[in-house]
């Protein structure tokens, strides 16, 4: 069968930014790509190339598995398994690095970018970052995976040396193709609107968290800032405020702009924000509510269980004969 695959980090509190921009569109692929099957996994390993707190990187981890079948992935659609309990991860990972080049990992923006920002204890796992990205897709020879553009850089990384592993060991890999999202919903922040709504923003207000009580959430809306026009009108050049908030709106009730104008002729904020505070928290109510029945449950280590069996079988089977067409170990006899 013809795979999907794609991996996310546990860092951060998952926000609507990336729920509308990016967790609802992968719900939907799963059912408008009924021949395909998905693989999907918890990046545990990427997010220890910095340092982390052991307890809060253990409930990261935890959280953001409940969050994403609170969110509708459904677990007989999706293989959803946690990267560090496969161990071809990172041994398919050690063998792409025998076959990388230190030249091209230094070209990588991400690791120029955050090497940067921390100026000392740069480590080695941060460099080899997109060669265990390699190892986590090459195992499961996906055909598609779906990321934001600024992985786009480690996905050709990925594409090239799958071709040069293809060469020397007899087409071993299949290329996989980056499925990059449409330009959907980017939504912004709400304390600055011209900016995008982020996780790593230091700034609590700018953002709605997944799983922010009624009363925040509702705060949060109140106060976004707007304009002084006072009027609801679509126009995201001059009046990024009220677009943002619209565009919220939009993609939460699947109502165009022009039809949200309409509904709010001669109305205020007041009135539209009231009623997007409600839209946003009773569209997050039945997530929250899932989520607080999955995360201590087992029902959620079931389904990592089940994700994490099926994945492990697949990639020990990759890891078995790359090993035997590099010549390592014994021969297999058939
Ligand atoms: P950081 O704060 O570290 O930059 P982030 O909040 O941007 O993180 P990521 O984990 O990098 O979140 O993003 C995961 C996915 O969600 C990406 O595909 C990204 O394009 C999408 N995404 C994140 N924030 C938004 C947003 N505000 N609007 C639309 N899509 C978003
Ligand atoms: N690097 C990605 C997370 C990630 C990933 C992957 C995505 C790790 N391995 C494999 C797709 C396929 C990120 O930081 N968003």
């Amino acid at each position: 069968m013809k795979r999907v695959l794609s991996g996310i980090q546990p860092t951060g509190s998952l926000n609507i930014g990336t729920y509308l921009g990016s967790v609802k569109n992968f719900v939907k692929l799963q059912d408008t790509m009924p021949d395909y099957e998905f693989f999907i996994f918890i990046a545990d390993l990427h997010a220890i190339t910095v340092p982390k707190d052991k307890q809060l990187l253990r409930n990261k981890i935890r959280e953001l598995a409940a969050l994403y079948i609170a969110c509708g992935l459904r677990p007989d659609r999706v293989n959803l398994y946690i990267q560090s309990e496969i161990p071809a991860h990172s041994q398919l990972a050690y063998l792409l690095q025998c076959n990388s080049y230190i030249g091209e990992l230094e070209r990588m923006t991400q690791y120029k970018e955050k090497s940067r920002k921390q100026e000392t204890g740069v480590t080695v796992g941060l460099f080899t970052y997109p060669t265990l990205m390699a190892a986590d897709i090459l195992l499961y020879d996906p055909e598609f995976v779906p990321v934001g553009v600024d992985q786009k850089q480690h996905l050709e990384l990925t594409r090239d040396i799958a071709q040069r592993m293809n060469n020397k060991f007899n087409d071993i890999f299949t290329v996989p193709n980056p499925l990059i999202a449409e330009v959907g919903a980017k939504i912004m922040s709400l304390s600055d609107p011209t900016s995008k709504m982020s996780k790593s923003d230091a700034n609590e207000k700018a953002r709605i968290n997944l799983l922010d009580p009624e009363n925040i959430i509702k705060k949060r809306i109140k106060s976004a800032v707007t304009d002084n026009l006072g009027t609801i009108k679509y126009d995201p050049e001059n009046r990024p405020g009220i677009s943002n908030l619209m565009t919220i709106y939009s993609v939460i009730t699947n109502k165009s702009f022009d039809s949200i104008e309409e509904s709010y002729e001669g109305k205020g904020y007041k009135e539209f924000k009231e009623d997007l505070g409600e839209i946003v928290f009773q569209e997050l109510k039945p997530i929250q509510e899932r989520y607080y029945e999955l995360i201590n449950s087992s029902e959620l280590d079931d389904i990592l269980d089940k994700g994490r069996d099926v994945a492990a079988k697949v990639a020990f089977k990759k890891i078995m004969k790359l090993n035997d067409r590099i010549g390592l170990g014994r021969k297999r006899r058939k």
